[in-house]
This record gives structure tokens, C-alpha cells and sequence, in this order.
């Protein structure tokens, strides 16, 4: 069967390319491994799952009437009420009928001679399209850890990004988990809350903030329902895609006293506001870790025990160069009786045993061991495909010392392929809607322009790519984030190439960088 396009992934990005793709008259196909449509909000189905950008910002923005009818319960919604929304915008937009779900795409080739490419699934079928578009997700590969014996352990475990649907039963339970990055931050106060016994396995310590969710009242969502076109074009503009940006003023600027205050402010609106208390908080180390400091003073105050508060407070990476957590009783939860804090990070688990897990002579013995262990982040699921482009050569070939693009949405060799939040894009220093829709709609009008001008296929031509992966490496080697060991980096996963993945550059001036080569009529793209 042949297609305009074909679309990996139905999450935010898979759903909203299929109607978009349709309104400018693409027959286009989705295909999904998944049983259902949602992406990320299918599969992360953990306790306490949900999201840290505010929904009525971490919501589409392209349907005037699906954000008004459309109205969220909390200010931070659940992973049921965002899977929710998105199946009914697969339902509002008529877009199941081209959703291929339960079927994973095994192999991408171009076919030089029939400009197009062939795609394989699991089920057997070959398909082909003229435009791939990889929606496949930048969190949506689960890294299960390299522990010796996990076949072993005769309880049940569970990774937070593959939750079964029917739920995990924890009440009266021994529970382990391994890994305190945001997933983890999540459920650990919720299971802490019905097991009989929580062990919280912690290499390294991360910074959290409280979320301070709460339901949305009548007023809030009437307000922003009246002027979301104002905040949604904010957005747009800033560097992390949220209807706001950093203040206006340095760090130093301020007196101690004032600073205190600010930072007060901003950590009592909760979530990543603190973030945006002074304009140089990322980009100069001891602004950084002033602001370090207070979220340690917070852990110190939240935890009882100054022990276990110590170990809790996170030394070796400035905050945001791994993504710190928004959280709800994270840190409280260590003031349980039934929780008890292992820190792994000089002793690593040695392996898993039969009844739980062993490090040096203790053995750990669990009924459930959850591991909130992360992901292969942001170029897995596309080297899971591996697409063969020009001559052959494969996209691990290619990304053999790390991946090159050019705008984190096209890569030379690999005609009519785009990819959407993968590396060299903002992707998940954002609001991921934000630059989703931004991708979206680069690709849309890409697409487009080559329809009209009768252009047969799109690809950046190698100056271009490189002239992009410069720009990228610099505004990269200026941040902080080459400092921490982070996913960011590649570093959770042993073997990957150690370069920084998303662009660091912001939205507001990714967007603009990317209309200009749109307005350009994609000069240094090859058009054949
Ligand atoms: P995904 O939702 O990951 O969807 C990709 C889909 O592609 C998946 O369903 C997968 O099954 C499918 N796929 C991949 N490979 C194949 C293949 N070979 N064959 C067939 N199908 C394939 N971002 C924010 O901005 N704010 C948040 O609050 C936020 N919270 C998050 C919470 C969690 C628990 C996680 C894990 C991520 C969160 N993110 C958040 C990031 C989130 O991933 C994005 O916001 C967004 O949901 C990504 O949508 P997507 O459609 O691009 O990818
Ligand atoms: O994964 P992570 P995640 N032995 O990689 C540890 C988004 N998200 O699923 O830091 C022991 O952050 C690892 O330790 P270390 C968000 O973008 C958002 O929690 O490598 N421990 C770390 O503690 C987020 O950043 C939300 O030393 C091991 C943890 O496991 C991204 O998804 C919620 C280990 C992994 O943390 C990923 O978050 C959830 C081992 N062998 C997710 N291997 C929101 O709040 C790994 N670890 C919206």
C-alpha cells in the first residue's frame, strides 16, 4: 500500500501531523505499537503520573474549539486525564481511521529508484511513502538496567514507562524502587503510602520542587480560556515554551535579602517558575548555585532526619542540567516510618535474587521492585528503526559519534525523513506541545511548498547540516548541561555517544531560525 506519508508514533505529535497532514489533502497512515493512541500517556500509567508543565499550557494550541470545550480538572493533570483528552481529540478529529495501532515499524529503506520510502512491520506488511515522519517519541524507549539476574527475581517488576493497564497492587506490600528521577519522584509518595515497606534505591540525588497541584477552579479556566491565544503566542516566544521567561535581572543585581525573597516567591508558585527568577541562572555556574543552595535549604526543611536530608541533597550537577523534578510529598515521604533510603551510589546493586536484590553482603527481599530507571532518550526509538537512507547507509552508521541534523528535524542522506523532537531540536527542554506544534508546522509547510513548486523530495544538503550541528555544539558548549552525567548527554546509557541532544538555543529563537530557512525557500536544502 502506498501513502503520501506515514507517521510513527500517535502521541501529541503523531495525532496532530495526521490532521494536519490531512487538511492539506496528504493521504497519511499512523502506525502505533501501542494498542492505543497517546503516546507517553498510554504507557507511563504509574501512580502518581502526571504532567509538570501546567495543562492549560502542556495542551494543543490548533483547535480553537478543542481548547474550549476542552476543560481540565487539576492545574497539573493526571496521566488518565491526559490520555483522556487525547483520544477524545482522536475521536473529535475523526483520526482513528488512519491509525495502524498494536503494530510496530521494524525497517525503513529509501528506495532510490522509486523515490519513496518502504517501510516493514511486525505483522508483516510493506508499505511505502513518499515522506517518513518519525513521531516515534523521545522518551518512549525504557532503559531496563544492566543488573545481573533480573530474570531471577521471582516477584513482580515493573518499569514506570511500561505500567500495566490493570494497575500493580502495592497495599501491604514490600517495595523496592531503583531510581529517583522524575518518574520515580512520582510514584514514590503514593506507594510509600499503601505499601507496608519502601525501599528508595538513590545513585544521585535530584533537585525537586514542589508542584503545589491543586484542582482548577470556574475563575482560572474562564480567565485563561478568554485570552488563550495571548498566552499560547507567549509561549511560542520564550526559551522554554512556557507563557512566561526568565526576569529581566541578574542574580547579582539583587541583595542577598532580595534574592531570598524572589526565590521564595517563585518557589511558592511552584514547578519550574523558580527557574525563571533571575536571567542567569543557567548560563553562569555561581548564579546557579545560589539557587542550588536555597531548593538544598527546602530538602532540609521538608526531611526530619539531617542524614537522610544530606543524602537527599544533590552536589554534582548544576539545577536544570538534569531536569529537575516537580513533585507532590516527594521528600516528605523519607519522613515515613515504612521508607528507608539506600543510597547506591559507591555501592552499586550487585544483582537481583530470587526474593529481591543483593548489594554487598545485605539482601534487600521485595514482593514488587519498580524501576524508575529512565529511558534511552531522544535518539533510541529512532535507532531502534534505523532507517537506511542514500547509498544504503544506516542512521546508526551515520550517528556513529553522535547524531547530526540539520534543525533537529532533517538529516542529509535521508530524503523526505523528519524527525520531530529528535536531537538538535528543544524537545525536552521544553514545553514538548510548544515544540511540537513548531515542528508540526515546519513540516506541514515544508511539505507543502515542495507539493506546489512540484519538487519531488527535500533534504539538507552536508554544509547545511554541519553549519547547524556548529551553531548547535555552541550554543551547547556555552550552557552548563555538558556538566552533568545526564540523559541530556546520552550518559545513562553505556556506549552512547556523549553529546549534548536537545538545542539549548530556546524556542523563541529555534522558531525564528526556522521560519527564516521556510522563508528562504530552503536555501542549502538539496530540492531534487
Ligand atoms: P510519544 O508520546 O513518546 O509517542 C511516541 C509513540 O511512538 C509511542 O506511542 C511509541 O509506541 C511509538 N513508537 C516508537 N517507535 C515505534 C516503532 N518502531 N513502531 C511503532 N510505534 C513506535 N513533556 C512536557 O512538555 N511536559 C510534561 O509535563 C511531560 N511529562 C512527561 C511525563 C512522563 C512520564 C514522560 C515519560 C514524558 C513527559 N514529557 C513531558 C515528555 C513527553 O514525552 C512529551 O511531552 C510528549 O508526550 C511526546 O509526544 P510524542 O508524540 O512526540 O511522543
Ligand atoms: O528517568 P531518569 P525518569 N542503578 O533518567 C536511575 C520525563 N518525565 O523516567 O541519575 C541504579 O530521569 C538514575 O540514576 P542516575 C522528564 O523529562 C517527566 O524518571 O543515572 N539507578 C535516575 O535516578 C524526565 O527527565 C515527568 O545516577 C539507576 C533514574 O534511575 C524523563 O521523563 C515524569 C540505574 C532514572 O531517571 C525521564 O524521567 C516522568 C541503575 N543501573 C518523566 N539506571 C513529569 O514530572 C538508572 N538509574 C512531567
Amino acid at each position: 500500500m502506498k501513502y503520501d506519508a506515514i507517521i510513527v508514533g500517535a502521541g501529541i505529535s503523531g495525532l496532530h501531523l495526521l490532521h494536519r497532514l490531512r487538511e492539506i489533502g496528504l493521504s497519511a497512515l499512523v502506525i502505533d505499537q501501542a494498542s492505543g493512541v497517546g503516546g507517553t500517556w498510554f504507557w507511563n500509567r504509574y501512580p502518581g503520573a502526571r504532567c509538570d508543565i501546567e495543562s492549560m499550557t502542556y495542551s494543543y494550541s490548533w483547535s480553537h474549539e478543542l481548547e474550549q470545550e476542552w476543560t481540565w480538572s487539576e492545574r497539573y493533570a493526571g496521566q488518565a486525564e491526559i490520555l483522556a483528552y487525547l483520544e477524545h481529540v482522536a475521536d473529535r478529529f475523526d483520526l482513528r481511521r488512519d491509525i495502524l495501532l498494536g503494530t510496530r515499524v521494524i525497517e525503513a529503506i529509501l528506495d532510490e529508484s522509486g523515490d519513496c520510502w518502504s517501510i516493514a512491520t511486525d505483522s508483516g506488511e510493506r508499505l511505502s511513502a513518499a515522506f517518513l515522519i518519525m513521531a516515534t517519541g523521545c522518551l518512549s524507549v525504557p532503559r531496563i538496567p544492566d543488573i545481573p539476574g533480573r530474570g531471577r527475581f521471582a516477584g513482580e517488576m515493573h518499569h514506570t514507562g511500561l505500567w500495566p493497564h490493570e494497575g500493580v497492587d502495592v497495599a501491604g506490600k514490600r517495595v523496592g524502587v531503583i531510581g529517583t528521577g522524575s518518574s520515580a519522584v512520582q510514584a514514590i509518595p503514593i506507594i510509600a503510602a499503601e505499601a507496608a515497606h519502601l525501599t528508595v534505591f538513590q545513585r544521585t540525588a535530584n533537585f525537586s520542587v514542589p508542584a503545589w497541584n491543586s484542582p482548577l477552579d470556574a475563575e482560572t479556566i474562564s480567565k485563561r480560556k478568554a485570552r488563550y491565544d495571548v498566552f499560547r503566542a507567549r509561549a511560542r516566544t520564550t526559551t522554554a515554551g512556557n507563557p512566561w521567561n526568565a526576569r529581566a535581572q541578574s542574580v547579582w543585581d539583587a541583595t542577598p535579602e532580595e534574592r531570598a525573597r524572589e526565590f521564595e516567591e517563585s518557589y511558592a508558585v511552584g514547578g519550574f517558575c523558580l527557574h525563571a527568577a533571575y536571567n542567569d541562572l543557567f548560563s553562569d555556574a555561581a548564579a546557579n548555585e545560589l539557587v542550588c543552595e536555597f531548593i538544598r535549604g527546602k530538602i532540609r526543611e521538608r526531611v526530619h532526619d539531617p542524614e537522610v536530608a544530606e543524602l537527599l541533597c544533590p552536589y554534582d550537577h548544576p539545577l536544570g542540567t538534569k531536569r529537575m523534578c516537580v513533585d507532590t510529598d516527594y521528600f516528605e515521604s523519607y519522613n515515613r516510618a515504612n521508607v528507608r533510603l539506600v543510597s547506591i551510589r559507591e555501592r552499586p546493586i550487585d544483582e537481583f535474587t530470587e526474593r529481591g536484590l543483593r548489594i554487598g553482603d545485605e539482601e534487600f527481599t521485595f514482593d514488587t521492585i519498580v524501576l524508575g530507571t529512565g529511558f534511552d532518550a531522544i535518539t533510541g526509538a529512532l535507532l531502534a528503526i534505523d532507517p537506511r537512507g542514500r547509498g544504503g547507509l544506516s542512521l546508526r552508521e551515520k550517528w556513529a559519534e553522535g547524531p547530526r541534523t540539520a534543525l533537529g528535524l532533517t538529516v542529509a542522506g535521508f530524503p523526505n525523513l523528519f524527525t520531530i523532537t529528535g536531537p538538535g531540536s528543544p524537545s525536552v527542554l521544553s514545553n514538548m506541545m510548544v515544540s511540537i506544534e513548531q515542528h508540526v508546522d515546519w513540516i506541514v509547510r515544508c511539505i507543502e511548498y515542495l507539493r506546489e513548486h512540484g519538487i519531488g523530495s527535500i533534504e539538507p544538503s552536508a554544509a547545511q547540516e554541519e553549519a547547524w550541528m556548529e551553531h548547535h555544539r555552541a550554543v551547547g558548549d556555552a550552557s552548563l548541561y555538558p556538566r552533568a552525567k545526564s540523559w541530556y548527554m546520552g550518559a545513562n546509557i553505556p556506549g552512547k555517544p556523549r553529546v549534548l541532544l536537545p538545542y539549548v538555543g530556546g524556542v523563541g529563537a529555534y522558531r525564528e531560525i526556522c521560519d527564516a530557512v521556510a522563508e528562504r525557500r530552503y536555501e542549502g536544502f538539496l530540492l531534487r
